[in-house]
């Protein structure tokens, strides 16, 4: 399978995160892009350098207010005091209930408040070109699909998929799975559905495209009772609008077994199925592995195969992303399970 791949990864770089109020080493780090290269490079995948500008697609999805302050972000922090260059911002003020969110201030720590959902998202000096560069590979397999490649897989950090319209959060600045759809419909496709298989909630996927029918979301994740982003990803969550019933969330108590997780799977490819779709995006979290650090599913790597198995029956043209996934060293081969078994058995499948 191509894969998309950009050594600006490496930009964003942080060098601690927060855990109940001490500094800890970044989960998200630049090591597990080198796993999941070092595993493609292994089995043979051809890797490709992100080729399409993702901006016009990245305004669609994203606010220009936002995307401005991304950008100009770093310099601004580096503006309040040059000694800021080895010092990670933290937002430390929010604008929840009653608070207003329409007007952005001039303090660069209110408005990174504004434009975050935690303070669990460390930006570093090279935030914003990594970021970029995982949107435009996101925009750069869309194209890929739209000349008729069957699939494509992103091997992007940071992630995305917690990233709203307008805020960051959970690791991610640029919501890349809502580029790739968004990017879809631009190429003629009338109908596109994200399946989320990370083991957090994609809550920024889900308010991108919720009151939207043209973009179905459905998702796999930790019951947001107990676990992170906690404020979304409940079942009753349908959709609104236009959006009613295009929006399905398949939450599974911490500590699911592989069988719950397979049942919730079929479940959501089902409605996939039912959803016509010309497109279908993966958000390929990993962390559902039984040996991820902060998640609590238990999928081992043949569970992988068996998931990108089941992908391939939908017989859908398919941008895999990658999402979450920390246990680094098992990244990569975890990764390839799924676009292996995928890609078993070559071009679009009989059932379609
Ligand atoms: N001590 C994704 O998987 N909380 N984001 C982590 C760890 C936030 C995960 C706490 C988890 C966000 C893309
Ligand atoms: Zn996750």
């Amino acid at each position: 399978m191509i894969a998309f791949f950009s050594s600006q990864h490496e930009l964003h770089a942080p060098r601690y995160e927060f855990y109940r109020g001490e500094r800890v080493p970044c989960f998200e780090q630049p090591a597990r892009a080198g796993f999941v290269r070092a595993a493609l490079e292994a089995s043979g995948h051809e890797l490709r350098a992100p080729n399409v500008d993702s901006r016009a697609v990245l305004a669609q999805v994203h606010t220009a207010r936002y995307l401005a302050f991304l950008e100009g972000a770093w310099a601004q922090w580096l503006a309040l005091d040059a000694g800021n260059a080895d010092v990670q911002p933290f937002p430390s003020v929010w604008p929840v209930r009653t608070l207003r969110s329409d007007t952005e201030p001039d303090n660069f720590i209110a408005k990174l408040g504004l434009y975050s959902m935690d303070s669990g998202t460390p930006m570093a000096a090279g935030s914003w070109a990594a970021a970029k560069a995982g949107a435009n590979a996101a925009a750069s397999a869309a194209r890929l699909l739209a000349d008729g490649e069957r699939a494509v897989f992103c091997a992007t950090r940071p992630p995305g998929h917690h990233a709203g319209a307008d805020f960051m959060g959970g690791y991610c600045f640029l919501n890349n799975a809502a580029v790739a759809a968004q990017a879809m419909r631009g190429h003629g496709g009338d109908r596109v559905a994200i399946l989320d298989v990370d083991y957090h909630h994609g809550n920024g996927t889900q308010s991108i495209f919720y009151d939207r029918a043209d973009v179905l979301f459905a998702s796999i994740h930790g019951d947001p009772r107990t676990e992170y982003p906690f404020y979304l990803g409940h079942a009753d969550e349908t959709g609104e609008g236009a959006g009613q019933g295009f929006n399905l969330n398949l939450p599974l108590p911490a500590g699911a077994s592989a069988a719950q997780w397979f049942r919730a799977l079929e479940a959501a490819c089902l409605r996939i199925e039912r959803h016509h779709a010309d497109a279908l995006v993966v958000s390929l979290g990993l962390d559902t592995f039984a040996g991820d650090p902060i998640s609590k599913f238990a999928l081992h790597p043949d569970d992988f195969s068996r998931l990108g198995a089941r992908l391939r029956r939908l017989g859908l043209p398919t941008i895999f992303i990658l999402e979450g996934g920390y246990a680094a060293a098992e990244l990569g081969s975890n990764a390839v399970k799924v676009l292996e078994s995928f890609d078993a058995g070559g071009g679009l499948s009989p059932g379609r």
